[in-house]
């Protein structure tokens, strides 16, 4: 008997124990089933276990983006760029008007959260990573670059972004909008864009902004644009009435 408990003590201990980053990927991804999300979590560690948390290209997650590609929705793509709360605050609601990097499988498992790995270990760790700028080519930038990039790349039809009126420079040219979806924008599948400049009550920008001279410059040849200042309380009006036509919101 005691041998036996010895044994199973050992068992347990010696057994890795799932980590909560780990149940989190899982938890999150199996809400979307036709994924083997075991597979996934497999592929995803890949790109960043045993590295240095500042060596992390990029393309290190080609092989996930592959194994989880996004699809097209002409239409309905919605990007955008320190505006996410109020983003989603309106997607949420209405699903059935747009669809953003985070609604996707790879988006929503990995929205808000943080990780890293060291060199000499196979683990992946939440605490004591790089933050966003602290060095290049760290895990979570890599990752949002990269998915933005396939995300993008994909668009079609008439795609929309949220742009904060809030803000200095709404269309910054270090976000991830500026820099990596824009220039991805493929003329041959993108008709238009569509910016809807988001308008809170101490706005200090508008459509009228100078670095919006710079969007309209980096839009493929044959992409339309328009921008249209809309009030933050009329983008939640639309959230809360599904009567409300997705063409009619703005
Ligand atoms: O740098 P940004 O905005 O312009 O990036 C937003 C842009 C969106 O259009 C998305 O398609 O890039 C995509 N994207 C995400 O979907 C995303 N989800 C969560 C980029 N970044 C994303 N995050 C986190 O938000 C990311 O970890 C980083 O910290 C921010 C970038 O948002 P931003 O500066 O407001």
């Amino acid at each position: 008997i005691v041998i036996v408990i010895i044994a199973v003590v050992l068992g347990l201990t010696l057994r890795q124990n799932k980590s909560e980053f780990e149940s989190t990927f899982l938890s999150r991804c199996e809400k979307f089933n036709q994924y083997d999300c075991k597979k996934l979590w497999g592929v995803f560690q890949q790109a960043y276990v045993d590295k240095d948390p500042c060596k992390v290209l990029v393309e290190a997650y080609n092989p996930l983006i592959a194994a989880a590609p996004f699809k097209p929705q002409c239409n309905k793509t919605m990007f955008w760029s320190k505006t996410k709360d109020v983003v989603h605050g309106f997607t949420d609601k209405r699903k059935d008007c747009f669809v953003t990097l985070e609604d996707t499988l790879l988006g929503s498992v990995l929205d808000g959260l943080t990780w890293c790995g060291k060199e000499g270990s196979k683990d992946t760790f939440t605490s004591g990573c790089p933050g966003w700028s602290e060095c290049e080519n760290n895990p979570v930038r890599s990752f949002w670059i990269c998915a933005s990039a396939a995300f993008a790349d994909v668009a079609c039809g008439d795609v929309t972004a949220m742009l904060n009126g809030s803000i200095n420079t709404p269309f910054n040219p270090t976000s991830i909008f500026a820099s990596v979806e824009v220039p991805r924008f493929n003329a041959s599948r993108v008709k238009k864009l569509n910016v809807v400049m988001v308008i809170q009550k101490n706005n200090i920008s508008n459509c009228n902004h100078s670095s919006l001279k710079n969007l309209t410059q980096a839009l493929d040849t044959g992409i339309t644009y328009s921008c249209k200042d809309v009030s933050e309380s009329r983008i939640q009006e639309c959230g809360a009435k599904p009567e409300i036509a997705c063409g009619a919101c703005w």
